[in-house]
Order: structure tokens, then C-alpha cells, then sequence
């Protein structure tokens, strides 16, 4: 199989530190490349016809996108159980959503930055952005604390990679202010060799 990759992605993180919770890091083969909004690589293109990373070419069937496909497929076909069954695979879902949403956000701030001359950047919109991030944040530091004690499940790693792109891209924002709970859990989860193997 083959997974469309760039280092500094989080949803590509999502995909990979699953397959190293799975013991199966070495099933993929990582085509790195470099791909944004306004310069798509032409190769992604035909893989996903959105252009985006992460997109997983398989022998067997179509290629798969996007990381929630992914990451569902793989703990499918090694029977990891990181979707668990009954009503925590419902949490567990809205769990990796709300990393995913956290991740999407933040993303999009950076490409604003970084895409669009400064005369043409909205500081309004990358604050609404912002928002979003921090009442995500917020949810998980007051909600979510009693299932991400819990086993380790997709939702824990859309988190993990999701804080973990904060502190890549975001530093300045101090997110762990505030939200102590959310910091102490990310503090054990960030040591995990599945994240340890795959800092941006
Ligand atoms: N919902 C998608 C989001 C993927 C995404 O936004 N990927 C970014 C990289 S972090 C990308 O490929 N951006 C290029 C583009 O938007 O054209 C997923 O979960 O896979």
C-alpha cells in the first residue's frame, strides 16, 4: 500500500501513528510530496481528485481518502479496535471529529498566512478559525477528559496529532493556558512511541 505523505501534516500523522499503535508502520510505503491549496502535486490529483493528503493507494480497491477513511480501514483490516463497538464508538467518532475540526481550522490559518499576500489576509477570519480551535479545545479540557483516560482509541490519536500541530504551527497561542487537564494527558500521550516516531 502506498500513503501519500508529508511530514508536516496532521492528518497524514493521524494515519501513520495508528499504524505504528497497530504494529504495522511497515505495511505503507510513505510517497512524500508536496502539495497546498493553490499548487496541488499532480500525482495526489490522480489518487484523490481533492488534491489533499492523506489519500492510501491499495492494491485490492480504490484509493481511500480521506483520514478518517483511512485510519477506519486500517483498524478494520489488522482488527485493532481503536473502533471500538457500542456506545463508545459513538464518542469515539465525534472524538476524532472534533481533532479533525481542531486540526482543519488550524491548518487553514496557516494557509492563509502563508498563501495570501498580508494585504489580502483577513485577521477576522483567522480569529473566527482561532475559535473554533479554542472552543475545541475547551470541550475537550471539560468533556472529554473521563474518555481520553480511558483506552486508546482513534479518537485519542486525532487528538494527539491535533495538539501536536499546535505546538508545531502554533506555539504563540499557548494552549495549554487554561486547560490543565488537557495539557496533563497530552504530557503522557505525546511520549508514546507512536507519537515520538512521527514529530513534524
Ligand atoms: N478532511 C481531510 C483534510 C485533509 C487536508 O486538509 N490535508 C491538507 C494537508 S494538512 C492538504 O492536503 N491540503 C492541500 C489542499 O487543501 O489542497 C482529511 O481528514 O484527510
Amino acid at each position: 500500500m502506498k500513503l501519500y505523505h508529508s511530514p508536516a501534516s496532521p492528518f497524514v500523522r493521524k494515519v501513520v501513528v495508528l499504524l505504528h499503535e497497530l504494529g504495522k508502520a511497515d505495511a505503507v510505503e510513505l510517497a512524500t510530496v508536496t502539495t497546498t491549496a493553490l499548487a496541488s502535486d499532480t500525482g495526489l490529483m490522480v489518487a484523490n481528485p481533492l488534491a489533499r493528503l492523506p489519500a492510501l493507494e491499495r492494491p485490492e480497491g480504490v484509493t481511500l481518502y480521506d483520514s478518517r477513511v483511512i485510519t477506519a480501514y486500517l483498524d478494520d483490516l489488522y482488527q485493532g479496535g481503536l473502533y471500538p463497538s457500542g456506545a463508545r464508538r459513538w464518542e469515539t467518532l465525534t472524538l476524532e471529529a472534533t481533532g479533525d475540526g481542531i486540526m482543519d481550522s488550524a491548518v487553514s490559518m496557516i494557509y492563509e498566512v502563508r498563501l495570501r499576500d498580508a494585504a489580502r489576509q483577513s485577521p477576522e477570519w483567522i480569529e473566527a478559525q482561532w475559535g473554533k480551535v479554542a472552543r475545541g479545545l475547551d470541550a475537550l479540557n471539560t468533556r472529554w477528559m473521563s474518555h481520553l483516560s480511558g483506552p486508546i482509541g482513534a479518537g485519542h490519536i486525532s487528538v494527539g496529532c491535533a495538539l501536536g500541530y499546535l505546538d508545531f504551527r502554533h506555539e504563540g497561542r499557548d494552549w495549554r493556558k487554561g486547560r490543565e487537564a488537557l495539557a496533563g494527558w497530552y504530557e503522557g500521550f505525546a511520549a508514546r512511541a507512536s507519537m515520538t516516531a512521527t514529530t513534524p
